[in-house]
């Protein structure tokens, strides 16, 4: 009888249970460490799977993702490279990102974070009023959760540019591509918001020199990873005044070390890794349709290409 392994140093069990019961009862749900007859397990879901000890699982068809990243799989060298892995594709994951970066956004826009500091000291400050149009927002990656928040930003009024791997026209969007635009696309991002994978191509990608390029007193939102930023580059950059603050959700580790500067640095906003969390509710369907088509023989969908490692 096959079975799935549900693993995450993530998500804990149990909602997941309940929604595989309810959604799909005849699937049965192992949780690690409870593996039983490794033979038995065709499918290995999770986020964050605990590493050790590695174990094979001779009649694996596919690893899913409960989640949109997908790099703590792809990163992992012992995962089974005949194995596809897929990912979540899901309304409510997109709906809440592009909630958390209109939040971002508008809180630097809105010069909430000056308001806050004025009133720390009692001040009654008289700001220049923000101009919407004037302010420039940069969405690092146009992929699913990029274009939205992107599309998003471009209905409230902002000027919206996006940076991707291969080249794409948007409707209100100017779309930037590959290495070779880049600077050009840095250039006019007066916020720039990382929504990239975690690659070995975009892995530090916020760095002195990217940094640099940004307009002066720039914003820096990243809820995609914490292996996106060159944390002491972006430090120094807010030091010396260049980049007036940042919204951070994702860290090198995570939790955060408590020693960590961004903790206690005036001009850094931490999140815990919260912008966007799978609801089981809703992403069940589509990883139990996704099992029913690999023990038919199909393709998954929403399957990662190994080669791009998105
Ligand atoms: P997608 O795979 O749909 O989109 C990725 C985008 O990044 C695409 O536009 C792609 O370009 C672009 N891209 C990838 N590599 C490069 C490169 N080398 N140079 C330029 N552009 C590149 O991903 P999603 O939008 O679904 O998710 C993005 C990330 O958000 C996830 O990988 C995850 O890390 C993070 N995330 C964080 C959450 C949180 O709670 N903090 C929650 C969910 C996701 P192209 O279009 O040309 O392929
Ligand atoms: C994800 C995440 O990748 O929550 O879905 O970070």
């Amino acid at each position: 009888m096959p079975a799935v392994l549900f693993s995450s140093t993530f998500y804990k069990p149990d909602l997941w249970l309940e929604e595989f019961r309810r959604a799909a009862p005849d699937i049965e749900v192992r949780v690690w460490p409870e593996v039983g007859d490794p033979a038995e397990i065709d499918v290995a879901l999770g986020w964050g799977h605990p590493k050790e000890p590695p174990i094979e699982f001779p009649n694996l068809k596919l690893i899913s993702a409960t989640g949109a990243g997908i790099d703590h799989i792809m990163g992992d060298p012992t995962r089974p490279k005949h194995v596809p892995v897929a990912r979540l594709v899901e309304e409510m994951l997109t709906t809440q990102m592009s909630e958390y970066v209109l939040a971002c956004v508008l809180r630097y826009h809105r010069q909430f974070v000056e308001f806050e500091a004025a009133q720390r000291e009692a001040a009654w400050p008289k700001l220049t009023p923000p101009d919407t149009a004037a302010r420039r927002i940069g969405m690092l990656g146009l992929g699913v959760l990029g274009l939205d928040a992107a599309r998003k930003l471009r209905a409230l009024g902002f000027p919206v540019a996006g940076w991707s791997r291969g080249p794409k026209q948007l409707d209100g969007i100017e779309c930037f591509h590959g290495r070779g635009q880049l600077a050009a696309f840095l250039g006019g991002s007066h916020i720039l918001v990382c929504l990239l994978p975690l690659t070995p191509e975009t892995r530090g990608i916020i760095n002195a020199e990217t940094l640099a390029l940004l307009p002066r007193g720039a914003y820096v939102i990243n809820p995609a990873r914490g292996g996106h930023v060159v944390d002491a580059d972006l430090i120094a950059a807010l030091d010396c005044g260049h980049i007036a603050h940042a919204t951070l959700d994702v860290f090198h580790q995570e939790p955060l070390p408590r020693d960590h500067p961004f903790w206690r640095h005036p001009k850094v906003t931490v999140t815990p890794h919260a912008a966007s969390a799978t609801i089981p509710r809703t992403a069940v369907p589509q990883i139990v349709a996704n099992i029913r088509r690999v023990r038919a023989g199909l393709a998954p969908l929403n399957q990662v290409d190994p080669d791009r490692g998105y």
